[in-house]
């Protein structure tokens, strides 16, 4: 028995990896510097992990920016527009691939499964031609074996790839990608053969996709996939990772084939997995890797549940290994360093230095027996027992509350058609009302006035002044503007979850709990640890400030429940729905406080509510029907003359369409500027009934949108909504845009909203 893991965290404890990589684009970290930095980053996670006692450690995991860009580096994948960039200077290149130049897109970015990391989707056609660049793989194989380590590359496996890709700009439609897989295996194969000759004697190659729902034809794709690979006589021995969820039909598939071993996930999806490796008669003769640590949550082991699903696959493999259930990349890095959480709550935490810790512990059981981990497992039951017999597990108050939710209090009291005419009556907007999303660009001196707050060179009076002037600042550009539903702009918030996270009690909040989201970009995801209650009002004085300053109406902005559990850490005791439902109470006492305080139209955010999709098809409705359920009870408690308004980022959303229905918000905006109101067709299609606010202009780039341009996507909105339920607002985001061009899009804005008003006017 060995304990290995997929990957680690890649930034370092002072994200020492994103400094070097920003300085190294402003100019002021060379080349030089910015991979020694890397190797230095490498060499320490490594050294970590293996004084740690993990057995094989992982090599290629690291990356500059994404290891599916990396796999595009290495299969020679590059896009045609970026091959100039990539010859001159394969670094600068790489970089030109991710970020895009002055003159040249970048790869698109999206979501890596249901995790909160973000990927470079491939872009293939008919003509790539793929050719090996193992550089990186072995290079980095070469310096972990230099450090005396066993090591055991990890690539982003074929099949997965092909699925993740997208066809290339300009590639006639119905391209499949997959068609493209005989091509690719030869460079597999090389990479492979060059791994071997490194020093390699297993290499992982990840296939993730596989875990969600495949038709035959993909299935058959991974079957001659790996017989090909495995049919190689120079290669490493080959283990075949899966995670996220079961393995499912693709497991039996995998099996047939000559891999030396699969790696399955035995936290999302432990009973199915372990029924279907039963069921395929097990893995005689070769190694199965279990991951028993959950690679997505910062909870601490409970070692002897894992011992016992340990001992079931004892029986099914020729050799049984202990590892995490995905990469750690997804954990931030030591939970050791967190100074303002209690020592005791800190023990129920392990981020991925711990988990790493727990794998060695039951690999090290399996091996001599429970004996040999005797003070840990005392350890551990004393640490699961605090934490389950905990004031903050279970607030009585709060969970009398939840048990008493009626079907009542997940509705509006009246249909939509009552609501829009009593807010018709009480808001008196004009016909294709104008608004923006809720946050305005981030001045200089606010997050001067941020950072002085926590240096403690301000005091809470004097950042709060700041954030008053602010505020003052953004109505007075709004109403010179002339929008009609005014926002305060949120400079008093640093992160849409965050800060309602550390206002709600059972929310720990951690001070270097870094994860990537993307490219040099992390993010702090808070805990929901225990019982959610809500002490005060969280956003009521900000927006009341706004309202008490204009007399036309101010939006109040919250963050949905779907969305807060979304970008947390979540509770692994009790269902996600009853999270949910807990949040949601918080925040519909939060939104009956606004209406209180005189606030017409309400925002509840849920820009997370499709990330969360279950990856199988058979647990999408159950998500959907509690996810909705809690935004409806978060919103549901209000007058029917109060406006409800609810917002999302992406542009295909077909696939919850009518969970956006279910949501019954009196408004939606969502992101369409870039797909030129496809999304208001489709919502159209659908026969939606209510108010749409599709984006009408990119937020993404500092370009100033035209009048006319701006008019002519109202023009086409209107062919699928009717004027009396259509909103003219951006996407979102303004909060990453500079003043100047913000004020100038809005003025166009506003100015398009005019001019179709007078052209409908005059029929
Ligand atoms: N908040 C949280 N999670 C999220 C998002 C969010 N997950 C999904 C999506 N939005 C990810 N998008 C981003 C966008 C920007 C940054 C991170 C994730 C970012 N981070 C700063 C950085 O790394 O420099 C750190 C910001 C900080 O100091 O807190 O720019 O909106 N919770
Ligand atoms: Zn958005």
């Amino acid at each position: 028995t060995r304990a290995t893991v997929y990957g680690y965290p890649r930034q370092g404890q002072n994200r020492e990896l994103k400094k070097a990589i920003e300085g190294y684009w402003k100019g002021r970290v060379t080349a030089g510097t910015l991979r020694a930095t890397a190797a230095d980053l490498r060499r320490r996670n490594w050294r970590q992990l293996s004084e740690a006692g993990i057995h094989e450690v992982p090599t290629g995991d690291f990356s500059y920016y994404d290891h599916v860009l990396d796999t595009t580096v290495m299969v020679g994948a590059v896009p045609a527009r970026h091959r100039a960039a990539v010859e001159a200077d394969a670094l600068d290149g790489y970089f030109a691939m991710a970020r895009g130049t002055q003159d040249v897109a970048p790869l698109e970015m999206t979501k890596w499964f249901d995790t909160n990391y973000h990927y470079l989707v491939p872009e293939l056609g008919p003509d790539t031609v793929f050719t090996a660049d193992p550089a990186k793989q072995v290079g980095e194989l070469t310096e972990a074996l230099a450090l005396g380590l066993t090591a055991r590359p990890v690539l982003v496996g074929p099949v997965t790839y092909l699925l993740l890709a997208k066809a290339a700009p300009g590639v006639a439609p119905g391209f499949d990608p997959l068609t493209l897989l005989d091509r690719l295996l030869p460079v597999y194969a090389e990479v492979l053969a060059d791994l071997r000759a490194a020093g390699a004697a297993w290499v992982q190659l990840d296939e993730p996709a596989l875990v969600q729902d495949r038709t035959r034809a993909e299935l058959n794709a991974a079957d001659r996939a790996y017989r090909a690979l495995g049919a190689l006589t120079d290669r490493p021995k080959l283990l075949v990772a899966s995670y996220f969820d079961r393995l499912g039909d693709a497991l039996p598939v995998l099996a047939g084939t000559p891999v030396d071993g699969l790696a399955l996930d035995f936290t999302a999806a432990a009973a199915a997995n372990l029924g279907d490796l039963a069921a395929a008669g097990g893995l005689p003769g070769r190694r199965l890797v279990a991951g028993v640590v959950d690679g997505r949550n910062i909870w601490g082991n409970d070692l002897e549940k894992s011992l016992s699903t340990l001992g079931t696959l004892l029986g099914l493999a020729e050799r049984v290994d202990v590892a995490a259930s995905c990469s750690l990349l997804h954990v931030p890095l030591d939970a050791a360093v967190e100074r303002d959480i209690e020592p005791q709550i800190l023990r129920w935490l392990a981020f991925a230095r711990q988990k790493t810790g727990e794998i060695v512990t039951l690999a090290k059981a399996l091996a001599q027996g429970t004996g040999a981990i005797s003070a840990e497992l005392a350890a551990n039951r004393a640490d699961l027992a605090s934490r389950r017999g905990s004031p903050i597990s279970h607030d009585t108050a709060v969970r009398d509350r939840a048990t008493a939710v009626t079907e009542a209090d997940t509705h509006r009291a009246q249909p939509y058609a009552e609501r829009a005419a009593a807010q018709r009556a009480h808001l008196g907007l004009p016909l294709l009302p104008t608004t923006t999303i809720g946050s305005f660009p981030q001045t200089d001196e606010l997050r001067a006035a941020r950072a002085g707050l926590r240096a403690g060179r301000i005091d809470t009076a004097g950042y709060e002044e700041r954030v008053r002037a602010e505020i003052q600042e953004v109505i007075a550009v709004q109403e010179k503007t002339g929008l009609d539903v005014l926002v305060h702009g949120e400079p008093e918030r640093n992160d849409m979850v965050q800060y309602f996270a550390e206002q709600l009690t059972g929310y720990l909040a951690t001070r270097h709990g870094w994860v990537q989201s993307y490219g040099t970009r992390y993010v702090r995801p808070p805990i929901l640890a225990g019982d959610i209650s809500r002490p005060e009002p969280m956003t009521v004085r900000w927006t009341t400030y706004a309202q008490s300053l204009t007399d036309r109406p101010v939006k109040g902005m919250l963050t949905g429940p779907v969305t807060m559990l979304a970008w947390s850490f979540v509770r692994d005791d009790q269902p996600l729905a009853d999270t949910a439902r807990q949040v949601a109470l918080a925040l519909r006492d939060e939104v009956r406080d606004l209406e209180a305080a005189g606030t017409s139209v309400i925002q509840v955010d849920e820009p997370a509510l499709r990330e969360t999709l279950p990856l199988r098809a058979a647990d999408r409705t159950a998500y959907l029907a509690w996810a909705t359920e809690a935004f409806r009870l978060s919103t549901g408690g209000v007058r029917p003359d109060t406006q409800i308004h609810t917002h999302m980022c992406y542009a295909e959303f077909g696939d919850i369409v009518r969970a956006i229905d279910d949501l019954d918000a009196d408004v939606i905006s969502l992101e369409a500027a870039r797909s030129h109101m496809q999304v208001a067709r489709e919502l159209a299609a659908h026969g939606y009934p209510r108010e749409a606010g599709p984006g009408v202009y990119d937020i993404h780039s500092p370009r100033v949108p035209g009048t006319e341009e701006i008019a002519d996507l109202l023009r086409t909105g209107l062919r699928a909504i009717p004027a009396g339920r259509l909103w003219v607002n951006p996407d979102c985001g303004l909060k990453t845009r500079g003043v100047p061009e913000t004020r100038a899009s809005l003025e166009n804005l506003v100015a398009a909203a005019r001019a179709v008003r007078a052209e409908l006017s005059a029929f």
